[in-house]
């Protein structure tokens, strides 16, 4: 035969842990979802550096830290991206959200390359 009241004590103290676990799980997962952010220099004509491996879902912060005008784009993987014109100090995000290989260009300085890989 089943005893009630300590049935019900079982379960009742199993609650506030569930809750709590749910309460930590759910900000990590929402973090981890979000991505990381790598810093890209464009300096002295070229990217620094020339070469990066992220995960699926990183964004790349491409920071023009040269004195002059710079400019960044993408035309292969799948991916077509044109930053515009980039000024000293401007910044352009860009995330990547497929898996594949990509080289990321400047229009400016043909001799300005950055191959990333996203895995
Ligand atoms: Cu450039």
């Amino acid at each position: 035969m089943i005893d009630t009241a300590r049935y019900f004590r079982m379960n009742a103290s199993i609650w506030p842990k569930l809750l709590l676990a749910g309460a930590i799980a759910y900000p990590i997962g929402v973090w981890a979802q979000a991505g990381t952010s790598h810093i890209i220099s464009q300096k002295n004509r070229s990217y620094a550096p020339g070469q990066i491996t992220i995960n699926k879902g990183d964004t790349l912060k491409i920071v023009n830290d040269d004195i002059f005008l710079h400019h960044t784009y993408i035309d292969s993987g799948g991916m077509s991206y044109d930053s515009g014109g980039m000024e000293q100090g401007e910044i352009r995000n860009i995330t990547f959200d497929e898996a594949g290989n990509y080289l990321i260009k400047c229009d400016i300085h043909p001799k300005m390359k950055l191959d990333v890989t996203v895995q």
